[in-house]
């Protein structure tokens, strides 16, 4: 699988590219974990404050009992709140769906103590349709897609993507929806930036994942890590860079990629929103947005969507 992503990304015509989903490793966990503390990354920070904002308010709009799943939880951190505040109107169920096995492991250790905690090693729609299967009658499911994820969709299979959570959802049930808004640009291409280098070090750890897992040999300092808007898509892409001519042997996957000086691979792209978008969003894949939670210090935003 890996190996045909990468072969079929570098063989690419025109620009080359790789996942972003391949990022996290053991070690792109570890990075991302860092970014999300520096103090030009607001994203994670801002999350984490609307949760603790809203987390009293969510047993409000959803008939106990509740079964959680959350699309990409990761080591599930910010998801303690919500769950705790859910587990006062009774037991709450939670599925964690994530490919990082590491960060599932921990993050069933971490929420043991206040939820039965049901791993589930998937993508999110496979691992969501799994949790689906498993749901017990009369209770509602919550959804959680936080830290603006979605921002790594392109803008029309982000929407396709909504239309799939949908159909996967009955009355009554909801999802609360994480996304990243558009702010002045320096502070966005700072965020991606950062002058520590940790940014940097996430996104070449790609090329050294390839290596380690692909027998390849990608010279990491041949790589320059680079951030850029896109006004029109309203939108930060990540690549890198090649500071010189070079041929790349990857052995595992049987292919040779050659890349001129200066051309480059793109690795991610972060999409950025209005407010409003994400609620014309929600109500193109029909659901009603019944809550909008921002923050002011890092604009970003919470949507509690029913169906
Ligand atoms: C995990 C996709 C939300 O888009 O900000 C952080 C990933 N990439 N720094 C983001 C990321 C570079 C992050 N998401």
């Amino acid at each position: 699988m890996f190996a045909n992503h990468v072969r079929e990304g570098l063989s690419h015509p025109g620009q080359k590219q790789l996942p972003c989903e391949y990022f996290y490793d053991d070690v792109g966990t570890a990075l991302f974990e860092a970014i999300t503390v520096l103090p030009e990354y607001g994203l994670t920070r801002a999350d984490t404050r609307l949760i603790r904002r809203l987390a009293p308010e969510l047993p409000g709009y959803l008939h106990a009992p509740v079964t959680v799943a959350e699309l990409g939880s990761g080591t599930g951190t910010k998801t303690r709140r919500i769950l705790e505040s859910l587990a006062i109107d009774g037991p709450v169920t939670y599925y964690p769906i994530d490919v990082s096995a590491s960060a599932l492991a921990r993050c069933a250790l971490e929420m043991a103590g206040c939820a039965d905690v049901h791993p589930i090693e998937e993508t999110y729609l496979n691992g969501l349709r799994q949790a689906v299967c498993g749901r017990r009658p009369g209770h509602a499911l919550l959804v959680l897609f936080l830290g603006s994820t979605i921002g790594n969709f392109p803008r029309d299979a982000a929407q396709d993507f909504l239309g799939q959570v949908r159909a996967c959802l009955m009355p009554g049930d909801a999802l609360l929806l994480g996304a990243d808004l558009i702010k002045p640009l320096a502070r966005m291409l700072l965020a991606y930036d950062d002058p520590a280098g940790v940014t940097a070090a996430f996104n070449r750890n790609l090329l050294a994942r390839i290596n380690r897992e692909l027998d390849a040999d990608f010279a990491l300092r041949n790589f320059a890590h680079e951030a850029r808007w896109d006004p029109h898509q309203r939108r930060i892409e990540m690549h890198l860079r090649s500071l010189n001519a070079q041929r790349i042997c990857i052995r595992a996957a049987r292919f040779d990629c050659e890349l001129r000086k200066d051309e480059t691979i793109w690795t991610e792209s972060c999409h950025k929103f209005h407010a409003e978008e994400i609620r014309e969003m929600a109500a193109a894949a029909d659901f009603q947005c019944r809550a909008q939670w921002i923050d002011e210090t890092w604009p970003f935003a919470e949507s509690l969507l029913t169906a």
